[in-house]
């Protein structure tokens, strides 16, 4: 099983700011604690992993995922701005799961909006990092 697990702006800075709401670990950490998870689960899980700051670069990976069988993605502020990246999951046809490291319901309003949820077999928000062992969890047992 193959998974792409996609990281959107500033999440390269995970570890040096705002701990408090995002927590203490580096995306590096945050992705061999993943590794991990997906070794113990002894299934042949393989995970890729890619983060960017760029929107048109978020789009051309999920494009580009069509061989894979889900993407876990933490679209971060895109989430609640990009009908580009919603439109590129919806067209991919790959089971998306969608990560929140923080919970987005409990914020300010403008964080309550996901354009990327309803493309998605489901969303996780404010598990911190756990998120994304839920999310593989949730794509593996759906598979
Ligand atoms: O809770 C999440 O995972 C978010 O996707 C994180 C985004 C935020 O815009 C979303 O509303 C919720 C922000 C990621 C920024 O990460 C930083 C990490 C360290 C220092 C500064 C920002």
């Amino acid at each position: 099983m193959k998974i792409l697990v996609i990281n959107g702006p500033n999440l390269n800075l995970l570890g040096s700011r705002e701990p408090e709401i995002y927590g203490s670990d580096t995306l590096k950490t945050i992705e061999d604690e993943l590794l991990e998870f997906a070794r113990n689960l002894n299934q042949n899980i393989k995970l890729e992993f890619f983060q960017s700051n760029h929107e048109g670069c978020i789009v051309d990976k999920i494009q580009s995922a069509k061989d894979f069988d889900g993407i876990i993605i933490n679209p971060a502020a895109y989430t609640h701005t990009s009908v580009a990246i919603a439109d590129a999951i919806k067209a991919v046809k790959v089971k998306t799961v969608e990560v929140h490291l923080s919970n987005i319901n409990a914020r300010e309003d403008f964080r309550k909006v996901s354009y990327i949820s309803s493309n998605c077999i489901g969303t996780i928000t404010g598990f911190s990092k756990i998120g994304y062992k839920l999310a593989l969890l949730g794509l593996f047992e759906s598979k």
